[in-house]
């Protein structure tokens, strides 16, 4: 975050204590901040045994003694899938609807808890049939029909381990992590849709299996009908879903799993070239999210008509759209297509129709309808609206205040929700019923959850201070490692604080001890709430042969809070042939092969030099001034004082 959106911050000084809606039903969500203090491990025992069925109860609440390495509930045994489909029909709530889907062209299809455990269990009868076991890893590549949960539902019920691509991912990106976690199944559509046309994946999946003379570790490909495109197709390897399901038994006994079971793992970028496979477990994983759903978004779950506007390919897909919902039994909204297709009130008008009273959606979405103007949300009825959320990045006031006033009809609470891929679940958020909330702030951990900020030395700061947002203590939905790489999962999050989990953000506390954040503090981009290395696009820049260095930086952008910004040094012969604008374009469209269309620069700059300190190290602070079109700062440990003269000169 620039200084110039810190001194926005400073600016609104609006408090917005509970309307009496929201106090009247507080106490109890206050005994809760009491529980947690007073026995951490007790509070989260007591949340586990509430909101979760387990097969098999257990006695231990947290194993420590292998630090990083937790184990929550480690003698229990529960079914993921159990929990959030089977027991709600057996309460006798088979009939409430689990999913208003709505595809991009205006197709539609209502399924009800009882329909939706039916599915899966034929889903988890078929797989098991393609020889999907406990374990196993199954790679995810769909849009965001209902087929996507259904998939994750069925490895989950299997106790095998999904890993979900989300569909803006390239061949390139998909056969990567198919590789990592060594997936025998992919599962995939022919398209879906986005911006009114038909996107292919199944084409992405032929060239993903097929990008090396190395056999892949898939041995079938499932393919749903969704895009009614023409697509290929391997004899022998890939299946149609709708063929298969047609034949496979409807019962299906979910067996116990251990609490430890791995769920998923999901890739994220990190600050090297390599995106880490965070892996989660069952018992942890399910209970936090259960938790932090009901009480952040003060969940009615007879009533209410929760959406979350996440693909089901982020994490926040995974816990507020799959996981933690379907298990507290709520009623949601599903929409596959962009929030302007066939109008830009798309949003509003699916709000009104459903009756929508829960937004749970980010910063960029609601920059970007600023932008549009109010009269669009104006056109709709969004009285049904009683709770809105944030989450990707900080909020700036100027974003929360209108999310609140034109959203949310000037009255309904805006909470924003800081949390990670790593956190598995909710940390950091204001409660509707307790907390006074100040616009931009992330407020208050959730009960049971021990955040501090420190300074670099580790040193706890105070008031009014700022430094590294950590977490003191485990918590039950936290990552369990990196797949495949222990040592780089110590290293990345434990090394430099030893107990406490240090999560790349910088954050401060306010005079009254709330919670700030204030952006990455390492090479992490946020581009639209997403998550990008700048040495992940590097790397796919120098692998072109018209690169011979490049230096990437996230610059601040209005909309989607970051841009990616390139500086390109040319290999002379090449790129003379292109020109600088060809080149540029060359290489934009290299990035979205490589990566996807959410990696792609914003603006490539081709310049002669890098600016680099004596030990070769790019100074990316001095890019970042020169992408964000502001005066150059200190370059005094800059190896060659003329290199930022140079650059400005080429780019004047
Ligand atoms: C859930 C999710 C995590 C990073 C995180 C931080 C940023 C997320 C935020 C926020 C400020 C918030 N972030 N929520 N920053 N306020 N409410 O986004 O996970 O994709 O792993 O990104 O996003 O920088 O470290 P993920």
């Amino acid at each position: 975050m620039t200084m110039n959106n810190i001194d926005n911050l400073l600016h609104e000084s609006r408090r917005f204590p509970p309307s009496e809606v929201f106090a009247a039903g507080s106490a109890e969500t206050r005994r809760l901040y009491e529980e947690a203090a007073a026995d951490r491990e007790g509070f989260w025992a007591k949340q586990a045994k509430e909101l979760l069925h387990w097969h098999k109860p257990f006695t231990q609440t947290l194993d420590w003694t292998n630090p990083p390495f937790a184990k929550w509930f480690g003698d229990g045994e529960l079914n993921v899938a159990y929990n959030c489909l089977d027991r709600h029909v057996l309460a006798g709530n088979g009939d409430r609807v689990a999913l208003h889907w709505e595809g991009e062209p205006g197709d539609q299809r209502t399924i009800t808890y009882a329909e939706l455990t039916a599915e899966v269990k034929k889903a988890a009868n078929l797989l098991a049939a393609l020889g999907i076991g406990a374990g196993d890893r199954v790679a995810i590549y769909l849009p965001v029909v209902p087929e996507a949960l259904i998939a994750m539902l069925a490895v989950a019920r299997l106790g095998a381990i999904h890993s979900v691509v989300f569909g803006g991912f390239s061949a390139e990106s998909l056969r990567a992590r198919i590789d990592d976690a060594e997936a025998k199944l992919v599962i995939t559509a022919d398209g879906g849709y986005r911006k009114g046309k038909v996107f292919p994946l199944k084409a992405a999946v032929d060239a993903a299996l097929t990008l090396t003379d190395k056999a892949s570790s898939v041995t079938n490909v499932l393919v749903v009908k969704r895009g009614g495109n023409d697509v290929e197709w391997t004899h022998g390897r890939d299946l149609w879903w709708h063929d298969e399901i047609a034949q496979v038994d409807s019962e299906h006994t979910a067996k116990p799993f251990p609490a430890e079971n791995p769920l998923f793992i999901l890739y994220t970028s990190g600050t090297t070239g390599k995106p880490k496979g965070i892996l989660h477990t069952s018992g942890g994983y399910l209970t936090q999210v259960a938790f932090s759903h009901r009480q952040v978004f003060d969940l009615k779950p007879e009533t209410d008509v929760y959406w979350c506007t996440a693909d089901v390919g982020w994490v926040t897909g995974h816990s507020y759209t799959v996981y933690g919902p379907l298990a507290n039994g709520t009623t949601q909204v599903l929409y596959e297509g962009t929030p302007d297709t066939p109008h830009p009130g798309r949003w509003w008008e699916l709000i009104q129709k459903y009756g929508v009273t829960t937004l749970y959606t980010a910063p960029t979405a609601i920059r970007t309808f600023m932008k549009l103007g109010r009269q669009i949300p104006q056109e709709f009825d969004l009285s049904s609206l009683r709770v809105l959320g944030s989450v990707g990045e900080p909020i700036n006031p100027e974003a929360w205040i209108w999310y609140r006033d034109v959203i949310g009809g000037g009255e309904t609470p805006v909470v924003d929700t800081w949390w990670q891929t790593e956190t598995g679940a909710i940390m950091v958020s204001a409660l509707p019923g307790v907390t006074t909330l100040k616009p931009g702030s992330a407020q208050v951990p959730l009960p049971g959850i021990s955040i501090d900020i420190v300074t670099d030395d580790g040193t706890p700061v105070g008031k009014d201070e700022g430094g590294l947002l950590v977490v003191t203590e485990p918590w039950p939905a936290m990552l369990r490692g990196i797949w495949g790489d222990p040592e780089r999962f110590k290293e990345t999050y434990w090394e430099k604080f030893g107990d406490r989990y240090f999560a790349g953000d910088g954050a401060r506390y306010d005079k009254d001890g709330d919670i700030w954040l204030m952006g990455r503090v390492d090479d992490v981009m946020n581009v639209s709430g997403h998550r990008l290395s700048t040495a992940e696009i590097e790397s796919s820049l120098v692998a072109h042969p018209m690169v011979a260095e490049a230096a990437v930086v996230g610059a601040s952008d209005e909309t989607t809070g970051q841009a990616v910004v390139a500086f390109v040094i040319t290999r002379a012969s090449q790129a003379d042939a292109a020109g600088k604008d060809d080149a540029a374009a060359v290489l934009r469209a290299h990035v979205t092969q490589q990566i996807g269309a959410i990696a792609r620069p914003r603006q490539i700059f081709i310049v002669s030099e890098l600016p680099k300190t004596r030990s070769g190290k790019i100074m990316r602070r001095l890019l970042r001034d020169v992408a964000e079109g502001r005066e150059i700062g200190d370059t005094t440990t800059l190896a060659d004082a003329n290199v930022m003269t140079l650059i400005s000169e080429t780019l004047r």
